[in-house]
């Protein structure tokens, strides 16, 4: 059992064993030019910035033996799984399936879909795809975690208040303790991720806890 003293709001103790990193779509359609992100009308420039900081998260948490595992937000190339109400709302510049520069937008099969060759998953981790903002939704995640008999999450990804946040709730209501990255996470909103982290660590972690990437990797170490 290890800890990471300085966590927010309280130490945070787990077992690299029982604990997942879970690296939140890390897609070129959310750091990219010409990717969902983009066409919702986002600077994607601050999401690239935190590549280097989630890169020396996911090393250090491959080399303590922690599971690994990797989500991309997509949808079959024939939209059966993108409720309309999704591909509908708002007035993008593109919507999901359109053809973009970086390939049909949010579709699994795209260049858009993959992740970015930084974070690139290695051969023995799994790549959940889903559906929805939430991991857990529409997906094997919880019966993957259940198998590996895993207890902890630490979460990296984008966006922090949409699929991190979201994800981070299904998992604490499914009785995960969940740290979040703080600088392996990233927003379009500079201040909704200020308030994702007060929120979620607020009132005694009531989703979980926060620490900085060099916090994490120094209890790793
Ligand atoms: N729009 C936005 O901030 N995020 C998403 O649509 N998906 C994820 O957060 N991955």
């Amino acid at each position: 059992m290890i800890e990471i003293a300085k966590a927010q709001p309280f130490p945070f103790r787990f077992d690299p064993a029982s604990t997942a990193l879970v690296m939140i779509d890390f897609q070129r359609d959310f750091v990219e030019e010409g990717g969902f992100g983009a066409t919702l009308g986002n600077d994607v420039t601050p999401l690239r910035a935190i590549l280097p900081a989630a890169k020396r998260l996911l090393e250090a948490a491959r080399a303590a033996g922690m599971a690994v595992i990797h989500t991309r937000e997509c949808h079959r190339p024939d939209l059966s799984d993108c409720p309309p109400a999704k591909r509908d709302r708002g007035a993008p510049s593109l919507r999901i399936g359109d053809d973009g520069p970086i390939g049909r937008i949010l579709i699994t099969d795209a260049p858009g879909a993959a992740i970015v060759p930084e974070l690139a998953p290695t051969p023995g981790e799994t790549v959940i795809d889903k559906p929805g903002k939430g991991a857990f939704y529409a997906t094997g995640l919880g019966d993957l975690l259940a198998e590996k008999g895993i207890n902890n999450l630490v979460f990296a990804g984008v966006t922090t208040e949409v699929c991190v946040q979201t994800t981070m709730r299904e998992a604490n209501d499914r009785g995960f303790d969940c740290l979040l990255a703080e600088d392996a996470t990233e927003s379009y909103f500079p201040t909704f991720k200020a308030a994702a982290l007060e929120m979620i660590r607020a009132q005694g972690a009531i989703v979980g806890w926060t620490a900085t990437v060099a916090e994490i990797v120094e209890a790793l170490d």
